[in-house]
């Protein structure tokens, strides 16, 4: 079943100079193509489109502070299962709890800061390639 599923590597990831790391990731996954990336630094706006769901929540405003602290790279990424398996290869929210072998249990300490987004369901995918890439065919 092929997928298109909507990432972003976060203003940590951006920092620490993991994007080739992470996209090396994601790349090596046998028939998985990059059909977008760009970076990019979000605006509240557009954050609080993402993270619509989040919108109140105690830590939604540290989220987005952190969000918009430096650039992001968004890509869309589409092959077999594309959805469930970057979340496979992100691993969990919180980095602790992540496995290793995962980007986020390999990369990362705290659940802010994980390194990664990545739509969690094919409805999500649609919502989110919308909202970063509403051009795409
Ligand atoms: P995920 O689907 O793994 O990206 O996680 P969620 O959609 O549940 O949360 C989105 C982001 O909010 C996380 F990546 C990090 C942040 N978050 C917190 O900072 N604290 C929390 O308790 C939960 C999420």
């Amino acid at each position: 079943m092929t997928q298109r599923s909507l990432v972003l590597l976060k203003p940590d990831a951006v920092r620490r100079g993991l994007v080739g790391e992470i996209v090396g990731r994601i790349e090596r996954k046998a028939d998985w193509r990059i059909t977008a990336l760009e970076l990019r630094t979000l605006d509240r706006e557009t954050l609080e489109q993402h993270y619509a769901e989040h919108v109140g929540k105690v830590f939604y405003e540290p989220l987005v502070t952190f969000m918009s602290s430096g650039p992001v790279v968004a890509l869309v990424v589409e092959g077999e299962r594309v959805i469930e398996g970057i979340r496979v290869l992100a691993g969990p929210t919180d980095p602790i709890t992540a496995a290793p072998g995962s980007i986020r249990g390999d990369l990362g300490t705290i659940t802010r800061e994980n390194l990664i987004h990545a739509s969690d369901s094919e409805e999500s995918a649609n919502r989110e390639l919308k909202i970063f890439f509403p051009n795409l065919a």
